[in-house]
């Protein structure tokens, strides 16, 4: 089996997920500061091929223009060297205290106008580097009370937000696509757009769908309760997973940001089973936070294990979906069936068939076991590395 990543694998980091320092809401950071120049020579070796970051993960907030060059520049020069690719840049829209009731849909209009300009400065900057995806995660567009938000007015503000991106985005004729990231809860109690599902929908009602779909993260459908491989399965089908944000999570909880792996093993299993069988060709994006308990050696230890924790799924997955006893058992559970159209025949045909409705006998059918269980467990037999 290969665990030793390579850039065919198409994995990517955040600046912000190896670079977190350990600050939490009851804890001061527990390990320093990662230069990005560091931080990419660093991913290269371990076989990452992109890096991914947020305007301020890599020009301080309120830096003057020669601190932003300088920035640039270094960050540019260790891209050259590494060979590492920016496949998706998005913005900070929640750390300062500026944000602290949301962005595009703060109450403040100056707010509004402020954070506007702020993505589109750093959109530029992130065609420059070369990303094609522009990640737009709405951390603050929530609310904790009622009355602080209308949320039919907030929702008319983040269209207007998104539409005159795209508008920007075509004026300028960039080469670039959004994903929205929903997420429910955390930092505001309530969050806009808190599901994949939600996201899909509010995406039709834009001025420009076609250049919009969604960066679905895999704790935050499951800070929810959801089952992250069907929402990332629906966005597929959609033809709107245009990046993800891979990582673990425990559960109904706060945003765990485990290691991918960890966490939820099957759900992170069928995910990759998914991801690797269904034609996507995005990057591998990894958007995680080493635990604080972790110093640097920790945290690259981190980092190596998602990826090497996504090489073993996938090399399990594949042995799974190849085993003759699999396609058995997958036969017995009637997959093809689900394949095939319920009327070929037409609406017509449907009500001519006697067979439909007046001679079925919903008895028999309903006595018929669907066998999943034994599919299941050779599915758990591979996971486990026991066939
Ligand atoms: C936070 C989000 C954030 C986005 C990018 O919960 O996951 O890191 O991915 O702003
Ligand atoms: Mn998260
Ligand atoms: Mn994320």
């Amino acid at each position: 089996m290969r665990c030793q990543p390579v850039p065919e694998d198409k994995f990517s980091f955040g600046l912000w997920t190896v670079g977190w320092q350990g600050r939490d809401p009851f804890g001061d950071a527990t390990r320093r500061a990662l230069d990005p120049v560091e931080t990419v020579h660093r991913l290269a070796e371990l076989g990452a091929y992109g890096v991914t970051f947020h305007d301020d993960d890599l020009i301080p907030f309120g830096a003057d223009d020669i601190r932003r060059e300088t920035a640039v520049k270094r960050f540019r020069q260790a891209l050259d060297t590494t060979g590492l690719v920016v496949p998706m840049a998005t913005t900070n829209l929640f750390t300062h205290p500026v944000f602290k009731d949301g962005a595009f849909t703060a109450n403040d209009r100056d707010v509004r106008r402020f954070a506007l300009r702020k993505t589109l400065r750093n959109i530029d900057l992130a065609t420059e580097l070369g990303a094609r995806t522009y990640v737009a995660w709405g951390g603050r567009e929530g609310a904790e009370s009622g009355a602080a938000k209308d949320v039919p007015a907030a929702l008319d503000r983040l269209k207007e937000a998104f539409d005159l991106l795209a508008q920007y985005v075509v004026e300028q004729g960039y080469d670039l696509r959004f994903a929205i990231e929903p997420k429910p809860n955390e930092p505001r109690g309530d969050i806009l757009l808190p599901t994949v599902g939600h996201a899909l929908a509010f995406i039709g009602r834009l001025e420009r769908p076609g250049l919009f779909g969604v960066n679905p993260e895999v704790g935050h459908e499951q800070m929810a309760g959801l089952n992250v491989p069907h929402g990332i399965a629906q966005a597929l089908w959609q033809g709107k997973l245009f990046h993800l944000d891979l990582n673990g999570q425990s559960g109904v909880k706060y945003d765990q940001d485990l290691r991918f792996g960890a966490g939820d093993l099957r759900a992170a299993f069928w995910l990759v089973d998914l991801l690797e069988t269904a034609g996507y060709d995005g990057p591998r994006h990894f958007d995680f936070k080493p635990p604080r308990t972790e110093d640097l050696d920790g945290v690259w230890a981190s980092a190596a294990g998602c990826m090497r924790n996504y090489l073993i799924l996938k090399e399990r997955a594949a042995a799974f979906r190849a085993d003759p006893a699999v396609q058995d058992a997958l036969r017995a559970a009637r997959l093809p069936e689900l394949a095939r159209p319920t009327a070929e025949d037409g609406l017509a045909g449907l009500l001519a068939d006697p067979t439909a409705y007046e001679t079925f006998r919903p008895e028999v059918a309903g006595a018929r076991g669907m066998a999943f269980e034994q599919l299941d467990q050779l599915a758990l037999d591979h996971l486990l590395g026991a066939s």
